[in-house]
């Protein structure tokens, strides 16, 4: 352990080097575009000494937002060779260069906090993101839900979890064997046993040939995408910013409709996800019905998005007691947990605190001050590192990561 003496100090410079002038990058080298969920944590660093930049850093994620209300993973702003797959292979149309997938939609939350929090100007900002917050709502509730109201990624990536076991199954129907010559970027930048698989790379880059082959066109992907899986971060999310946009909508009086049904429908779809016989909230095929068998991080995501669960309690309290550094993206208890390998095991500091918020919100004050503590503690005692390991704490894959940062200087810190 090297004890950061000012992580304060440390954790502002950190976003100041990453910011490439209205956005962030993640870390320098290995992700030097702009990424849809690791900008909303972003915001909320950047609210902690600068609002008026917190602000900007969702508007120029939203400045990437397509016509049909879609707002892109990655926002290519500037061409960049050190990463792979960049533009060209995307092969999309919007406003900017980028993906033609989304990422967990935590924008709404994150605007909400910044929004709560800047008495000055934030109802004039709050007003002018709105409509673009609603459009990407109702993209979502149009093209990612299945039968039962749960949201379904349509990649590893949308997700956020790359390499989680929860997409194994999914990921072995699937046939890549004529992905082609490609290659990878990432392994040049940090240590090839901490990231995926060569066997989920050709996956990743097939699904990107079939959207690019179908012009992403949604209503085509429905059929012709293997991959479709409702997932815990997919939909706990979506509820939650739902629940924000209305609220917002009904405190600056702005019109919202549909979205009180919208919220309902998540709901059952949320509860759709739960197993019994795993006492957890869990990943489903959305082509075969099975589930995955997968405590990761984000089933412990359901007080996040106000659904209340005595089980998922009782397990978050044997993790904050048994785990020394978590919450592990992966059940250490389970054959498939890789203390090191990404999201198969690895603690993340910002999926700590969007937990921490559900239990804050739910009246587990105790849980959620145990988990910032703790985060605290990883945070000051390794660096600020993109994931840790959940037994050792020690630091892996990119370092002085923007949304470690952000978490320290908003809430953990
Ligand atoms: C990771 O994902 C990217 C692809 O989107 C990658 O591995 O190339 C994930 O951890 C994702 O959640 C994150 O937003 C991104 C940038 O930090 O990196």
């Amino acid at each position: 352990m090297n004890q950061h003496t000012n992580p304060d100090r440390e954790a502002r410079s950190i976003l100041i080097a990453n910011d490439r002038g209205g956005y962030t990058i993640p870390t320098e080298g290995l992700y030097p575009y702009q990424w849809n969920w690791d900008s909303a944590i972003a915001a909320l660093g950047f609210a902690q000494f600068d609002l008026d930049r917190a602000w900007t850093e969702i508007e120029t994620l939203f400045t990437g937002q397509w016509e049909d209300g879609m707002v892109p993973h990655i926002l290519f702003h500037q061409q960049d060779e050190g990463y792979f797959p960049g533009p060209d292979v995307w092969g999309c149309n919007g406003p900017i260069p980028s993906s033609g997938i989304i990422q967990p939609p935590i924008a709404a939350t994150m605007a909400r906090k910044i929004w709560e929090q800047d008495t000055a100007f934030g109802d004039a900002r709050m007003k002018e993101l709105f409509p673009k917050l609603l459009a990407w709502h109702r993209w979502i509730m149009k093209w990612r839900l299945d039968e039962f109201g749960a949201v379904c990624t349509t990649h590893p990536w949308e997700a956020g979890r790359d390499n989680a076991p929860d997409w194994d199954n999914s990921m072995a129907r699937m046939d890549a064997s004529d992905v082609g010559e490609y290659q990878r970027r990432d392994t040049s930048h940090v240590n090839s046993d901490d990231r995926p698989t060569k066997f989920d790379y050709d996956r990743y880059i097939k699904l990107v040939q079939i959207g690019r082959d179908a012009g992403w066109d949604q209503q085509a992907l429905l059929s012709l995408n293997p991959f479709r899986v409702a997932d815990p971060t997919m939909t706990f999310t979506t509820l939650r910013a739902a629940r924000d946009v209305l609220m917002i909508s009904e405190k600056l009086e702005l019109e919202a409709e549909g979205l009180s049904e919208d919220i309902e429908k998540l709901e059952s779809g949320a509860r759709s996800l739960w197993n019994e016989d795993l006492g957890s909230f869990d990943s489903r095929d959305a082509h075969t019905g099975e589930m995955a068998e997968s405590i990761s991080n984000a089933s412990y995501l359901c007080w996040y998005a106000g659904m209340e669960s005595d089980r998922m309690l009782k397990g978050l309290k044997s993790v904050l007691e048994t785990v020394p550094y978590p919450v592990p993206s992966y059940d250490p208890d389970m054959p498939k947990f890789d203390a090191r390998r990404y999201w198969r095991g690895p603690t993340w500091a910002f999926m700590n605190m969007m937990i921490g918020f559900g239990l804050a919100d739910m009246e587990h004050a105790q849980q959620a001050e145990q988990l910032r503590q703790k985060t605290a503690e990883l945070i000051s005692g390794y660096g600020f590192a993109e994931y840790f390991d959940p037994k050792t704490g020690s630091p892996a894959g990119g370092q002085a990561f923007t949304w470690t940062a952000a978490v320290w200087l908003h809430w953990a810190g």
